[in-house]
């Protein structure tokens, strides 16, 4: 199955609340006025795109029609796809290190889906043929280390864990040990998501990015924000928080086959200037998909 079958099956959900929306305002006549203008900007917030976003894409819909004398449906339709894609940017596959050691570093707030993903990515390395191990961080819930074993015996990856409760950064310590002497090609890292506050969440992830740069400075590491896209606008408020305190150089957007109105993805792209890597699309082994703009923006736009 092709990227754009499974953004449109997972993107089921999403694409009836703006497709259908868009389609209700364009039934009416054949030319887009200004009152049907302002219900498609209202359709875009509705669709999670926050304020910000909206008003660009809104903006850059207003001028084009403007220059080119065009208000058709077709034409209004075809610069707020290409207004989308801009914001989204071009799709970007998450860069491996070919000469030694990749990690990633899974962050984000309790229950959007790190442990889950953590499991979804050694399954897909594994699959490539790539030495993965699995790092089970998060110590704050005995559930969790279970959660992760789980996960790693579907893809037959190890995973290195402590007790619960334990200082989740010697975990991350012993994986990086552990990482070398086995000449692991990537090392996935899952955290906890609440700890007793966001201090305290904020200062462990530090720590253990201190820990991966003094044990392991030669590997490439990326540190990837998991947002649950059915959260709205509050995962705009989480990607601010964690980029500006944990470092984050990319997202995973999961759930999108939830009852999210897809328009989280160009919020959190619009505000954070941040790629989104991955796409969650279900909650089997498999689905999750390299986030591609192109296929993400037709799911959400087109009817059939
Ligand atoms: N439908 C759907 N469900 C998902 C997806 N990703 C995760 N889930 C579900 O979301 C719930 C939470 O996922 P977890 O992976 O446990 O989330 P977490 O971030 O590790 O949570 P904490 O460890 O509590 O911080 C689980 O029931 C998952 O099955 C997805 O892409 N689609
Ligand atoms: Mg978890």
């Amino acid at each position: 199955m092709g990227l754009l079958s499974k953004f449109k099956r997972g993107l089921e959900k999403s694409k009836n609340f703006f497709a259908r929306g868009f389609e209700r305002i364009a039934a009416r006549m054949g030319n887009f006025d200004e009152d049907m203008l302002d219900e498609l900007e209202n359709l875009l917030l509705r669709s999670d795109m926050g304020v910000n976003c909206v008003e660009e894409l809104m903006g850059n819909v207003r001028t084009e029609m403007k220059a080119r004398g065009q208000r058709s449906r077709e034409f209004v339709l075809s610069s707020l796809r290409a207004g989308m894609l801009n914001v989204l940017g071009p799709r970007q596959e998450l860069e491996l290190n070919t000469s030694g050691l990749t990690i990633i570093l899974l962050v984000g707030v309790n229950g959007t889906g790190k442990t889950t993903a953590a499991g979804k990515l050694c399954y897909r390395y594994g699959k490539e043929g790539k030495k993965v191990l699995l790092a089970a961080a998060d110590t704050f819930r005995a559930a969790a280390i279970d959660q992760l074993r789980h996960w790693a015996e579907l893809s037959g990856t190890a995973v290195i864990a402590h007790q619960e409760n334990s200082d989740p950064t010697a975990v991350v310590f012993d994986a990086l040990q552990a990482a070398k002497a086995r000449r692991t090609d990537i090392l996935i890292i899952d955290t906890a998501g609440r700890l007793q506050t966001k201090q305290n969440l904020m200062d462990e992830l530090n720590k253990m990015r201190r820990i991966i740069t003094r044990e392991a400075g030669d590997a490439l590491c990326h540190t990837l924000l998991v947002i649950d896209a059915t959260t709205g606008q509050n995962a705009i408020s989480q990607a601010r928080l964690f980029t500006e305190t944990a470092a984050v150089n990319g997202l995973i957007l999961t759930k999108l086959d939830g009852n999210a109105k897809g328009g989280i993805a160009l919020a959190v792209a619009w505000e954070k200037q941040c790629p989104i890597f991955f796409a969650g699309l279900g909650e089997g082994v498999e689905d999750l998909e390299v986030f591609d703009p192109e296929s993400f923006v037709d799911s959400l736009i087109m009817t059939e």
